[in-house]
């Protein structure tokens, strides 16, 4: 390619700060360095971890900052000893990677890699150095992918090649919020046939979670949300019944234990709040329930239970990204969206021009939109 071993100049959302809108610039994006590749971002997602940044809730991020993990694109180059990647492939970055060396990546149960940047946000790539700059100034990336720019550069570990007919307007998703709730279903919760699930909150993650409870084959599927406009996408999704806790006198965990025969064989948390953590874990049964944290609260919230609740056979666990490894796992979710395993297009209802980034957040925190995708 004409740019190859070159910088590109192209634009970008910068995130000075937080609280203010995005600010669509031109930047200077590096080449790629030894192991790294550069990509054209082609979609990319809005995502409520995006949003977690621009309103302050994360106090140790730095700034300025390109913002954006859920993306697909197509690779534009590669820096040296980048052996399984070429210009021209379909990829999606990776904000959980896998370097197939640390423990998490040895441990089949794990996919947490330690060269992940969630919770430290260096905003670096592995060579503690940036690829971008503006105005004269280093721009920071962010949890290992930055896809909220026309070019972005990643490490090879955080960035999974995909099938070449992948649309890549819709598997976009694949990078983060379907992954991660369809996961939450079918490997950290690991649902069975026949089983009674509950899923709090009915966001795009939520939703993706019903619909893993479904190819999963549960018989039940019940969705609890405070909105009851969540309700018509989540039936369409596989949802057998809806339920607003608002709706009741009773605590929304008896409701459902009478609704089930004491308790459902899974329930989710993916709301983010921790007594609706503690309400899930109520609401499965005891001896054998299993509670899925898939909601990120606060950092100073601290979560409560009577310990009987585990004592009586309850297990609660919880997972990144679904429980996915990244890089192995990406590429099949993509053949499996290619050849119809499951459906998400509906997740997506609204596309914007990328210049209109801000529009797509004022949109999400509305609680009008499931999923906003930006294209190029
Ligand atoms: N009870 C029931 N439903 C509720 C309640 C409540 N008390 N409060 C809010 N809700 C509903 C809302 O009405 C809404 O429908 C839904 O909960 C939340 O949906 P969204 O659209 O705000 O969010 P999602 O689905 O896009 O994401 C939800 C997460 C909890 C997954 C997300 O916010 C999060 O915490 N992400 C971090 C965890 C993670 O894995 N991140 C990876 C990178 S994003
Ligand atoms: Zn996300
Ligand atoms: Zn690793």
């Amino acid at each position: 390619m004409a740019t190859t071993g070159k910088p590109i100049k192209c634009k970008a959302a910068i995130c000075w700060g937080p609280n203010q809108p995005l600010s669509i610039e031109e930047i200077e994006v590096a080449p790629p360095k030894c192991r790294e590749v550069r990509i054209k971002i082609v979609a990319t997602g809005i995502c409520r971890s995006d949003d977690h940044v621009m309103s302050g809730a994360i106090s140790d991020m730095k700034f300025p900052v390109i913002l954006g993990h859920e993306a697909a694109g197509i690779v534009e180059s590669v820096g040296e000893g980048v052996t399984d990647l070429k210009p021209g492939d379909k990829v999606i970055p990776l904000f959980v990677p896998q370097c197939g060396k640390c423990r998490c990546c040895l441990n089949p149960e794990s996919n947490l890699c330690y060269k992940n940047d969630i919770g430290k946000y260096n905003g670096v790539l592995l060579d503690n150095t940036s690829r971008f700059t503006c105005k004269g100034k280093v721009i920071h990336h962010f949890i290992s992918t930055s896809t909220f720019t026309e070019y972005t550069v990643v490490d090879e570990i955080a960035v999974a090649k995909i099938h070449k007919d992948a649309p890549l307007d819709k598997v976009c998703l694949i990078g983060c919020g379907f992954s991660t709730g369809y996961g939450s279903a079918v490997n950290t919760g690991k649902v069975k046939p026949g089983s009674t699930c509950a899923v709090f909150g009915l966001g795009g993650v939520g939703l993706s979670v019903v619909i893993g409870c479904k190819v999963a084959g549960a018989s039940r599927i019940i969705g609890v949300d405070l909105n009851n406009d969540k309700f018509a996408k989540a039936k369409e999704f596989g949802a057998t019944e809806c339920i607003n806790p608002k709706d009741y006198k009773l605590p929304i965990h008896e409701v459902l234990a009478q609704m089930t025969n004491d308790g459902v064989d899974y329930a989710f948390e993916v709301v983010g709040n921790t007594t609706v953590m503690t309400s899930a874990l109520q609401s499965s049964h005891f001896g054998c329930g299993k509670t899925v944290i898939v909601g990120l609260a606060p950092s100073t919230a601290k979560m409560t239970f009577d310990p009987l609740l585990i004592l009586t056979g309850r297990m609660l666990v919880g997972a990144v990204f679904g429980g996915w490894k990244s890089k192995d796992d990406v590429p099949k979710l993509v053949c499996d969206y290619i050849n119809k395993k499951f459906e998400f297009d509906g997740l997506i209802t609204h596309n914007l021009p990328f210049d209109k980034i801000n529009e797509g957040f004022e949109l999400l925190r509305k609680g009008e939109s499931i999923r906003t995708v930006l294209m190029f």
